[in-house]
């Protein structure tokens, strides 16, 4: 074979003028690699090789790439209507997905917000809550709690309130006011090859009281976590930690805010992970999985009680001052609709919880493979981490990433941690044959 698996076979195709998201840019137009089409749990490279994606394309494409359903719904949509004015007039597809997704929420998460993608639900959040405490006469509560490594996409709020350093330091003088972060919950000496939830660290949890005390209950508007945090490396909540978040943010009148932007939509088996961990939060955010990653759409869905609190003042006045272009675009809420009976009618669920099974056998067999530290599952994400070769972090992460890309096989790194998050569409070969990729790559990068 004269090139690599991907790589672009069209010399007339310029590279230059687009910059690449999260990219080494001049690395990658060394020898891009590229994907033309897509179809279940497989792309096809532009020179008709095969990729097994072990991600789900980025955590997003939950039911498999290009479901017929979903893509029939989009289709049959811009049939009828592409675009609708998202302020002061709407359109019936957003009201469906929003009853649709609040009737699938947990508790009395019942009113919906969309916004385009995981980031902007995430500021979305992040302003609600401020409003909400402003709106009810404590507009004291200014300040935010994120947690160390935690990932709320890239606005200026989720990067203030999130907690991966690089995400950060260019933008350090414009980080929010007043945000501060719990301590993250990854411990290696105490949970290194948990299979599912972690037995120890409930008691991490009691960081909050900690900020609490320094802070003052008074100042504090929000707590932001991902359920289980899924960009820094698949990092699950030990056992017991985010019922006493709960707690405390009960205690104290702070709102729970639960990004579930990966966790949502069958990641962890269920609608959400609030769900799966019986722990209800005052507000969620959802992306990615809503409509299997067909159109980009986003979300917030907050409890009876924040919204009740918007809903004073005279009619005619704009109770939230806040909405995107395509908060709630017609393809994005067909596509969500769709999506949505697609999860339900074939019980994508039901098969994730138990592909989870699999999966976890699979990745902990790693175990005793070199340099192999960690391995951390739950759901259908797992994780797993390699000692960073000395005097050259993320290179080990990176050769493992090639290799299995080179075997046909996507999955995702981040830094020395290698993440597979299978779509609930997978077989069980399928999963196997990822984590023998992986175990492939580990041995080829020593
Ligand atoms: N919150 C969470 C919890 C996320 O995981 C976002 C917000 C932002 O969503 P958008 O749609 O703005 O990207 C995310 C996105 C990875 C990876 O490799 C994770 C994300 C995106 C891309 C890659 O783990 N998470
Ligand atoms: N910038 C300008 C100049 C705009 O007019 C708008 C929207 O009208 C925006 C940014 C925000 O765009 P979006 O609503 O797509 O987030």
């Amino acid at each position: 074979m004269s090139r690599p698996a991907g790589m672009l076979d069209d010399d007339a195709l310029d590279l230059d003028a687009l910059w690449l998201p999260f990219t080494h840019n001049r690395l990658y137009k060394k020898a891009p690699r590229l994907v033309e089409r897509a179809e279940g749990m497989y792309y096809t490279t532009p020179d008709g090789r095969r990729l097994l994606d072990g991600l789900s394309g980025l955590w997003c494409c939950n039911a498999g790439h290009r479901h017929p359903r979903i893509v029939e719904a989009v289709k049959a949509q811009l049939d009828e209507l592409d675009y609708a004015v998202a302020f002061q007039v709407h359109h019936p597809q957003a009201f469906r997905l929003a009853g649709a997704l609040a009737a699938r929420a947990p508790g009395d998460l019942n009113h919906v917000f969309f916004a385009g993608s995981g980031s902007e639900a995430c500021d979305t959040a992040l302003k609600i809550a401020l409003a909400y405490h402003k709106a009810r006469g404590e507009g004291g509560r200014f300040r935010l709690i994120g947690r160390e490594l935690g990932y709320h996409g890239v606005g200026f709020g989720g990067i203030a309130v999130g907690g991966m350093a690089n995400n950060r330091k260019a933008f350090a003088g414009a980080m929010l006011p007043g945000v501060d972060h719990l301590r993250h919950t990854r411990d290696l000496e105490h949970m290194a090859f948990s299979r599912g939830q972690p037995e120890w660290g409930a008691e991490l949890a009691e960081d909050l009281e900690r900020l609490v005390a320094l802070h003052d209950a008074s100042t504090i508007a929000a707590v932001i976590v991902e359920p289980m945090q899924g960009s820094a490396g698949v990092i699950v909540p030990p056992v017991g930690y985010l019922e006493r978040l709960r707690e405390i943010c009960t205690r104290h009148g702070i709102l729970l805010i639960f990004d579930e932007v990966i966790t949502g939509f069958g990641r962890l088996g269920h609608w959400f992970a609030a769900e799966r961990f019986g722990v209800q939060p005052d507000i969620v955010t959802f992306a990615k999985g809503v409509t299997s990653g067909v159109v980009p759409l986003g979300g917030v869905i907050v409890s009876a009680a924040v919204h009740e609190a918007f809903m004073h003042g005279p009619e005619h006045l704009v109770e939230l001052f806040h909405g995107y272009t395509y908060s709630g675009h017609p393809l994005a809420c067909a596509a969500g609709l769709a999506a949505l009976e697609v999860y339900e009618h074939e019980n994508l669920f039901a098969a994730a919880r138990r592909l989870e099974v699999s999966l976890e056998r699979a990745v902990h067999a790693l175990r005793d493979e070199p340099n192999v530290i960690d391995v951390r599952n739950l759901g259908l994400a797992a994780a797993i981490e390699l000692a960073p070769r000395p005097g050259a972090p993320s290179m080990r992460g990176l050769e493992v990433f090639q290799h299995c890309f080179e075997r046909g096989v996507m999955v995702r790194y981040t830094g020395d941690t290698i993440a597979l998050g299978p779509a609930c569409v997978a077989s069980l070969g399928e999963i196997e044959a990822m984590v023998e990729a992986v175990r492939d790559g580990i041995r080829a990068a020593p």
